[in-house]
């Protein structure tokens, strides 16, 4: 019997810029879609000073809060938006701890990352940070609801 266990949610996903100058943004986004997830937005840019402190708000004031913004706005960054049951936890897990020195290999920051300050990726880690984050990165025009169809798309 299939049980289709959960509602259907969003997350916000962004590969920082450490990920784009290290060439792993098509492996990144390959593993979302191979664990079944559906990419519903996407574009590159080079992140505002303004968007990265609304981003990163809740950290305002920590002693890594500048270096931070400084390492987030240092180059073009790669915004997605994945929907798919459970996809936020779920989504954590495929990136791994904060530091990557402790995360498990096979998650992203356990392949691909050493340090804390140049961790690959980000990923929201609640619903309601997923949908302030997805508003705050994209237009709701932006943010495309297709469907799968029937036609496989092969001839
Ligand atoms: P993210 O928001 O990027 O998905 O990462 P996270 O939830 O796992 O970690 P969070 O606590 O939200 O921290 C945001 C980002 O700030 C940098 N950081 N540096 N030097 C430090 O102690 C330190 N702590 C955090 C990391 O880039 C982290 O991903
Ligand atoms: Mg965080």
């Amino acid at each position: 019997i299939l049980n289709m266990a959960g509602a259907s949610e969003r997350t916000f996903i962004m590969i920082k810029p450490d990920g784009v100058q290290r060439g792993v943004v098509g492996d990144i986004i390959r593993r979302f879609e191979q664990r079944g997830y559906k990419l519903v937005a996407l574009k590159m840019l080079q992140p505002p000073k303004a968007l990265l402190e609304s981003h990163y708000e809740e950290h305002k004031g920590k002693k890594f809060y500048e270096p931070l913004l400084e390492y987030i706005g240092s180059g073009p960054v790669v915004a997605t938006v994945w929907e798919g049951v459970n996809v936020i936890t779920v989504g954590r897990k495929m990136l791994g701890a904060t530091d990557p020195a402790k995360s498990e290999p096979g998650t992203i920051r356990g392949d691909f990352g050493i340090v804390t300050g140049r961790n690959i990726v980000h990923g929201s880690d609640s619903e309601s940070a997923a949908k302030r984050e997805i508003g705050l990165w994209f237009r709701p025009e932006e943010v495309s609801d297709w469907k799968h169809t029937a036609e496989k798309w092969i001839y």
